[in-house]
């Protein structure tokens, strides 16, 4: 390995334990944290129990972002007090509500070319974009890394995406990754990195970049990185930041797994149809379909350079939103919006007829502006899974900036080139507009801090410990592709019980099942049963702790994503692999399964015996032994537990 890519560099450098081999469990050094405040309560109501004083990271940042409605009562701002309190005590920048979404503040105010970064959110490869290894995970993995613990995960396949050739007018970043996701599907990523290097790169600028990175998650990829290089440079400039950057670039002739070649000039706008990411069609395909809602926005496309190329649409076409096409824009963050007062575009967009909302997720995660029934409703997020929206039967089309502006317009979806507009150009700014008035820095004075915790706050950590046995009956069977928004939705009713896990249990599978809990409550727990790439998306561990907390031991499918795989250990649940993918077709719901862990350890065979259907399985799994202790002991918590009384 003397020639190595930029992946394999930034993990060199931080390795701490394993070697470098495809597959292997490797653990590394994690430079930055960063949570929002929906996964962040829990992260820092695990820090607390570990009961250490200080974080040990270079940088710590708490953002506050997703739980921003406060409309039903006080559980969000019972929430946002806790987070400014406890990262007050601990030593944790925090960025107060309304300064926006964590991963555009990340890219534009702390991350760093050359470091790791772990956060409690899926979408934390944006950093990516400016060369930083980042990577999403579940919060007590944060929890961890807050701890100076190591990080583990399974040495990556690396994907060499080569760019070649230049973006077409009104076409854009948004629709690379959607190509990219119509080839290589939302299981495609498992395992992977995606190092994007090739000519075309020196075309993109930073928050393009970003888009691309940020986008990555849904391939459900561990990652995704551009180099640090001149467009890096001038984005940190820009921001004020000139001296973090460092160049990084994979070394002249460095080895890959496999190369993809996106000829950008090729590229067309392009659009990701109900309910999956990958379900990706051209514009020019579905275009005339009437719409009901644009909605732009979310930490995919809210730069200033997105939402500047919405004004200029609309500036240049002289036109304003359809009568019969609502739109609504979040921007990314603080000094997006505010550049915008400063220019005028924002005033250009309220006269197109735009809603704006605050700055951060907003309807992404389904806080506000739901569909119509049976709506169309074109956005420029990452996410069109089923129900996310609020509304179940809307359909939700995923587009880049230009085409949801073209299509505002027009009020039926449209290619945006169809316009007939001149080229627009939107200038990267070489300053932005500095305000940082809104991350607090940790008090001097922490033991003085009093930490605030509301009555809407209740933690459960893990359970009890594995017996050598267990049985019991299979509760619910899934297909493929499930993600963690079936297993545990957001919305403005269940997202605000974020940091109240019996609360929240009870919503536990509610967009596919109508009575989960209380079928728990009757079987007094039992297994799950799923297809390929069960858990994908979200990184929100709740779609863990719930099912755990309504007694959840073991989740039996084809295959695993990534985060939700590592979260069900982390809180004492098995996950277990067929051996055989045709077994999966063997079991059904009602039917009693007897799992031995006697032998549980790291590469072995688990034998499960279906004692109603009088068959016998094979289970593989992928722990490594730490992993197997984990969930053996009931979750990390537990163990750290007995670790220290060991
Ligand atoms: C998402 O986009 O699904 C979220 C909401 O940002 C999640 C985190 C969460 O569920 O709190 C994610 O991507 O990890
Ligand atoms: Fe927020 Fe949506 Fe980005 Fe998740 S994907 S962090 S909900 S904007």
């Amino acid at each position: 390995m003397s020639k190595l890519n930029l992946t394999q560099k930034i993990l060199k450098t931080h390795l701490l334990s394993g070697t470098m081999e495809k597959g292997n469990s490797i653990g590394i050094k994690m430079d930055q944290t960063l949570t929002q405040d929906a996964t962040g309560t829990m992260a820092y109501l695990h820090f607390e129990a570990m009961g250490l004083e200080k974080v040990q990271t270079e940088l710590s940042v708490s953002y506050v972002d997703h739980n921003t409605l406060q409309g039903g009562g006080p559980e969000n701002a019972n929430d946002h007090m806790f987070l400014q309190t406890v990262a007050d005590k601990y030593g944790i920048f925090f960025s107060k509500a309304g300064n926006g979404i964590c991963h555009q503040l990340h890219l534009e105010r702390f991350g760093r070319p050359g470091k790791t970064l772990i956060g409690s959110d899926s979408h934390t490869p944006t950093c990516g974009g400016i060369g930083m290894l980042a990577i999403g995970a579940g919060g007590m993995d944060v929890t961890m890394a807050m701890a100076g613990e190591t990080f583990f995960l399974k040495m990556p396949e690396v994907v060499k995406v080569t760019l070649t050739g230049e973006l077409q007018p009104f076409v854009s970043a948004k629709d690379v990754i959607l190509e990219i996701l119509r080839r290589e599907t939302v299981k495609g990523g498992v395992g992977k990195v995606y190092e994007y290097c090739g000519p075309g790169i020196d075309t993109l600028s930073v928050p393009q970049r970003a888009t691309i990175t940020n986008m990555g998650a849904e391939l459900g990829a561990t990652t995704s990185i551009f180099p640090s290089d001149e467009r890096t440079r001038t984005f940190l400039r820009a921001q004020n930041r000139e001296m973090h950057y460092a160049p990084f670039a994979a070394d002249e002739g460095a080895e890959y797994d496999k190369e993809i070649v996106v000829n950008l000039s090729e590229v067309e706008p392009m659009v990701a149809c109900p309910h999956m990411p990958d379900v990706v069609k051209k514009v020019s395909e579905i275009a005339g379909m009437k719409i009901n809602q644009v909605a732009i926005g979310s930490c995919t496309n809210s730069s200033y350079q997105d939402l500047m190329m919405v004004a200029e649409i609309f500036n240049a076409s002289g036109r304003k939103i359809d009568n019969n096409v609502s739109g609504a824009i979040s921007p990314g963050s603080k000094q997006v919006i505010r550049m915008m007062s400063n220019n005028g575009a924002h005033d250009l967009l309220l006269e197109a007829g735009f809603r704006f909302l605050e700055n951060a997720c907003g309807p992404c995660i389904g806080m506000g502006f739901s569909p119509p029934n049976e709506g169309v409703s074109l956005r420029t997020f990452n996410r069109n899974f089923l129900g996310r929206s609020g509304t179940k039967d809307a359909g939700i089309y995923l587009v880049s900036t230009e085409t949801a502006a073209a299509s505002a317009i027009t009020g039926k979806i449209t290619d945006p080139r169809m316009l007939n507009l001149p080229d627009l150009e939107i200038e990267e700014p070489s300053e932005f507009l500095i305000d940082d008035s809104l991350i607090i820095g940790p008090s001097p004075f922490p033991e003085d801090v009093e930490v605030y915790k509301g009555p809407t706050i209740n933690y459960v950590g893990y359970r009890d410990a594995m017996e050598d046995e267990i049985e019991s009956s299979v509760l619910f069977k899934m297909e493929d592709n499930i993600t963690t928004d079936h297993i545990l939705p957001g919305g403005s009713k269940i997202l605000p019980l974020r940091s109240n896990i019996p609360a929240i249990s009870e919503y536990t599978f509610s967009v596919i099942h109508d009575s989960f809990p209380a079928l728990c409550k009757e079987k007094n727990g039992g297994f799950l049963i799923g297809g390929e790439n069960y858990g994908q998306g979200s990184s929100r561990e709740h779609a863990a702790i719930a099912p755990m907390y309504l007694g959840v031991r073991a989740v039996l499918v084809k295959s695993f994503a990534r985060i939700h795989q590592a979260n069900l250990v982390n809180f004492g649940i098995l996950p277990l692999e067929f051996k055989n993918k045709d077994d999966y077709s063997t079991i059904d719901e009602t039917d009693v399964l007897k799992i031995d862990v006697s032998d549980l350890k790291a590469g072995s065979i688990v034998k499960v015996e279906n004692k109603t259907k009088g068959l016998k399985y094979e289970m593989g799994h992928s722990m490594d032994q730490r992993s197997v202790d984990i969930v053996k002991e009931g979750g990390v918590l537990a163990y750290l537990k007995k670790q220290k009384n060991n």
